[in-house]
C-alpha cells in the first residue's frame, strides 16, 4: 500500500518526515490508527536501513582492508581471509567451507575439514554442531574424521564424554544425535577393546549417563538417584550380562563431584529439554475403579511418571509410561487444576501401567485415564508443558529402547 503524506496533513504546515509525534485534528479513528501503524512500520524499517548502513560499513573497510593488504603482507591478507571465512562458517557452515575451500585456506577432504572443526579456532560450537549432523555423506566422512581425531584410550566413559560433548553442541533433533552418539560409541570402543562387548553398550550407556548428569545436577530433581540405582538401572546392558560395579561406581562418582559441562544454547530446544527432561512434586491422583483422590509424590523422568506415598520412598506404588499417552486439561467439579493422561481415540482401553498394591504385589493400573490435580494453575502448566516435552522427546527412547532390543536379541540368538 503507497501512502500519500499530504492526505494527512494541512498543505502549507507539512511537518518534516520524522515528525512522529504530529497527529492531524480532522482523521477519523480508523484512520488514525491507521497512520499510527505507518509510523510504526516506518520506525521498523528505519531501524532496518540503519542497520543495513552498518553493516555495509563494516563490509566496505574489510574489502579496504584486503586490497590494502596485496601490496602488503600475503600473509595479513591470508589471516584476513580465514577470519571471514570463520565468520561465514558461523552464520552458514557449508557456505563457510566453500568459501575457506575456494580461498585456498582448506583443502575439500573429511580429514582436512575435521581437523578445521577440531581446532574449532573462533568457531562457534551450535555451527561445528549442525555441520557434523547434516546427513550429507560428506559430512557423515567430515564426523567420522572428526572423532578419530579424540583420543579416548585410557580414559573412562565419562572422561571421554565430557571431552566430546565440549567439542561441539549436540544438535536438537534426534536423528542427528543418534548418528554423532553411535560414531562416539564407536571411537570409543575402537579406543578401549575389551572394555565393552559392544558399541550398543557403550551407546545405551552413554545416555545412562547423561540422564544421570540431569538427575544428579538438575536443581528441580529432589530424588537423587543413588549408585544403588544406577546399578540396577543398567542391569542386562552388556549383551545380556551385567557392567563390573566398579566401573560402573567410578562413572557414578565421577559425574556426582562434576557436572557435564556442554556448549551454551538458547535453553530452547531439544538439546535442553533432553539434558533438564524431568520435575518433580506433589500432585493429587484420583483413582482407578475407586474414585479416591490421593496425594502423591510425582516424578518425571525417562519418559516414565512415578508416584511414591512419600518422597523418601524408595519404590514407587506407581509407573506410568507415557508412550503413546496424550494430556489435556479438565474441569472437575471437585478439584481444581485439573488435567488428564489419556490414550488418543480411546476404544476402551486400559492405559498401561503398574501398580503396588497394599501387599506388595504389583499389578496393571485400572485407569482408562489418569486425573491429576496440581496445587496452584501455575503448577497445572508447568506439569503439562513437562509431560508434553517428555512425550516430544519420544525419538531419543524410541533409539535408545532399539538399541536395548538389539541386545537382548543378540543375547538370545547366541543362548542354545
Ligand atoms: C485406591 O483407593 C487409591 O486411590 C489408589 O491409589 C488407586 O490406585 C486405586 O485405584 C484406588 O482404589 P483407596 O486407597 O481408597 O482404596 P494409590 O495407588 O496411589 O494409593 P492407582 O492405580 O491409582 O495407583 P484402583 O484402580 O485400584 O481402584
Amino acid at each position: 500500500m503507497t501512502v500519500d503524506s499530504e492526505l494527512f496533513m494541512p498543505k502549507n504546515k507539512a511537518p518534516k518526515m520524522d515528525d512522529l509525534d504530529y497527529i492531524p485534528v480532522d482523521l477519523s479513528p480508523e484512520e488514525r490508527s491507521e497512520l499510527e501503524d505507518i509510523r510504526r512500520r516506518k520506525g521498523v524499517l528505519l531501524q532496518e536501513i540503519q542497520r543495513l548502513r552498518e553493516e555495509l560499513r563494516e563490509a566496505i573497510l574489510e574489502v579496504e582492508g584486503l586490497e590494502s593488504s596485496t601490496e602488503g603482507s600475503k600473509t595479513l591478507q591470508k589471516s584476513r581471509h580465514v577470519a571471514m571465512g570463520r565468520k561465514k562458517f558461523n552464520m552458514d557452515p557449508k557456505k563457510g567451507i566453500t568459501f575457506l575451500v575456494e580461498n585456498e585456506l582448506l583443502r575439500h577432504t573429511p580429514e582436512d575439514i575435521a581437523q578445521f572443526l577440531y581446532k574449532g579456532e573462533g568457531l562457534n560450537k551450535t555451527a561445528i554442531g549442525d555441520y557434523l549432523g547434516e546427513r550429507d555423506d560428506f559430512n557423515i566422512k567430515v564426523l567420522q574424521a572428526f572423532v578419530d581425531l579424540h583420543e579416548f584410550t585410557d580414559l573412562n566413559l565419562v572422561q571421554a564424554l565430557r571431552q566430546f560433548l565440549w567439542s561441539f553442541r549436540l544438535p536438537g533433533e534426534a536423528q542427528k544425535i543418534d548418528r554423532m552418539m553411535e560414531a562416539f560409541a564407536q571411537r570409543y570402543c575402537h579406543c578401549n577393546p575389551g572394555v565393552f562387548q559392544s558399541t550398543d553398550t557403550c551407546y545405551v550407556l552413554s545416555f545412562a549417563i547423561i540422564m544421570l548428569n540431569t538427575s544428579l545436577h538438575n536443581p528441580n530433581v529432589r530424588d537423587k538417584p543413588g549408585l544403588d540405582r544406577f546399578i540396577s538401572m543398567n542391569r542386562g546392558i552388556n549383551e545380556g550380562g551385567d557392567l563390573p560395579e566398579e566401573l560402573l561406581r567410578n562413572l557414578y562418582e565421577s559425574i556426582k563431584n562434576e557436572p557435564f559441562k556442554i556448549p551454551e544454547d538458547d535453553g530452547n530446544d531439544l538439546t535442553h529439554t533432553f539434558f533438564n527432561p524431568d520435575r518433580e512434586g506433589w500432585l493429587l491422583k484420583l483413582g482407578g475403579r475407586v474414585k479416591t483422590w490421593k496425594r502423591r509424590w510425582f516424578i518425571l523422568t525417562d519418559n516414565c511418571l512415578y508416584y511414591f506415598e512419600y518422597t523418601t520412598d524408595k519404590e514407587p506404588r506407581g509407573i506410568i509410561p507415557l508412550e503413546n499417552l496424550s494430556i489435556r486439561e479438565v474441569e472437575d467439579p471437585r478439584k481444581p487444576n485439573c488435567f488428564e493422561l489419556y490414550i488418543p481415540n480411546n476404544r476402551g482401553q486400559l492405559i498401561k501401567a503398574c501398580k503396588t498394591e497394599a501387599d506388595g504385589r504389583v499389578v496393571e493400573g485400572n485407569h482408562m485415564v489418569y486425573r491429576i490435580s496440581a496445587p496452584t494453575p501455575e503448577e497445572k502448566d508447568e506439569w503439562i508443558h513437562s509431560i508434553k516435552s517428555a512425550v516430544s522427546v519420544d525419538p531419543f527412547y524410541e533409539m535408545l529402547a532399539a538399541r536395548k532390543k538389539r541386545i537382548s536379541l543378540k543375547k538370545k540368538e547366541e543362548q542354545p
